[in-house]
């Protein structure tokens, strides 16, 4: 999974990426107009991942990971940042999710751009780029469908019924998110990347003198648009990070955190996309796979290899409380509690699969 971390300049961004991936990447006031973008990996924790390599005598376990990309600046906030949409783009265009930081703090050293510091009021300007960058897109490839619809292909005056949609979508300042595309039609428009198309979690990034709850105008915009808002204070728990280990629980207690930002953090992704999580195991590797809830054994299995997706046969599932309530695989399959699934089986979370194949 890629999480494409957005926001206006001096709103923590950077601060935020460290915090996540470990990084010590510059934040220095400085590094605001800076182009480029910083990347970097962390591993979900999971702790039935080491449960199940220790029940299949697994040599390694592999966890799902979630690479982060901290953009210099915004598509739409040319001016501000220094950056265009066109250099950006490309950096996101592949990302499942973006990570819209607000900042909500006050700062002498890095003051907020235009002073103002009003995260409901940024919200609404990141969502209204975004909106403008989908529809600078839509705009670019519309008459060029036009023409090529003229050669009667029913897949080109699909596209391009679809864009039209689109086009009257982001004018009315939606996100394309909310047109209820089916499978199909997602699949169509999965090549122009889309932001817009994208989950999108809210970081509410809070000085230590904020309230710990969002300010009532963002908790009622965010759940207007259906979008989950997460507080976090990104520089002060990044110093806490620096501290000894023995010295941070008493911090996190005293500021109130409840527990690290990165843990949050990914718990508030995977709701935000709804994900869940399977896991295959053998005696080589276990590994968790982050899969859409509502997926296919099929479709899971194209996620582990394409000639999987390709040849299915079927699936040996066992549930991961199972497992550990009958102490291993052998046992599960002994009282029959291996079950054998077909390609359109909905995957469900702590799934243990085994995925036949023939190809
Ligand atoms: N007081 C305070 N300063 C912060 C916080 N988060 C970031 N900063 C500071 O704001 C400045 C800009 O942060 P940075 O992460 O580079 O912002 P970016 O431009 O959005 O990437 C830096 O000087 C940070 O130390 C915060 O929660 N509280
Ligand atoms: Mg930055």
């Amino acid at each position: 999974m890629k999480v494409g971390i957005l926001g206006l300049p001096s709103s923590g961004k950077t601060t935020l990426f460290n915090l996540l991936t470990g990084s010590d990447a510059d934040t220095t006031p400085f590094s605001a107009g800076r182009r480029g973008a910083n990347l970097g990996v962390v591993r979900v924790p999971d702790e039935r991942l080491a449960k199940i390599a220790d029940l299949y005598g697994s040599k390694k376990a592999v966890p799902a990971e979630i690479s982060f990309v901290d953009l210099a600046g915004l598509p739409g906030a040319a001016d501000r940042s220094g950056e265009r949409a066109e250099d950006l783009l490309p950096y996101l265009r592949d990302a499942d999710a973006l990570a819209l930081v607000l900042r909500d703090f006050d700062s002498e050293q890095a003051p907020a751009p235009g002073g103002r510091v009003d995260p409901a009021a940024d919200l609404d300007e990141i969502r209204a780029d975004l909106i403008l960058s989908d529809l600078a897109v839509v705009e670019k490839r519309l008459p060029h469908l036009e023409k090529e619809k003229k050669s009667g292909d029913p897949a080109k005056t699909r596209e391009w019924s679809l864009l039209l949609k689109a086009k009257e979508c982001l004018e009315g300042e939606g996100r394309l998110a909310d047109l209820g595309l089916d499978p199909d039609e997602r699949r169509m428009l999965a090549g122009y990347g889309f932001l817009t198309l994208k989950g999108i979690l809210v970081l509410r990034n809070a000085g230590e003198d904020r309230p710990s709850d969002p300010p009532p105008a963002l908790a009622e915009k965010a759940a207007r648009l259906g979008v989950p808002v997460l507080s976090l204070n990104a520089l002060l728990e990044w110093e806490i990070r620096e501290l000894p280990e023995e010295e941070r629980e008493a911090l996190y207690e005293s500021y109130g955190i409840e527990g690290h930002g990165r843990r949050r953090f990914i718990r508030g992704a995977y709701a935000a996309l709804d994900l869940i999580t399977f896991f295959t195991a053998n005696q080589n590797e276990a590994r968790a796979w982050p899969i859409p809830r509502g997926t296919t054994a099929v479709h899971a299995a194209g996620k582990v290899h394409t000639d999987l997706e390709r040849g299915f046969i079927r699936a040996e599932v066992i549930p991961f409380d199972v497992l550990v309530e009958l102490g291993g695989e052998k046992h599960a399959k002994e009282k029959g509690r291996m079950r054998l699934e077909g390609k359109e089986y909905v995957v469900q979370d702590g799934d243990v699969m085994l995925i036949r194949f023939s190809v």
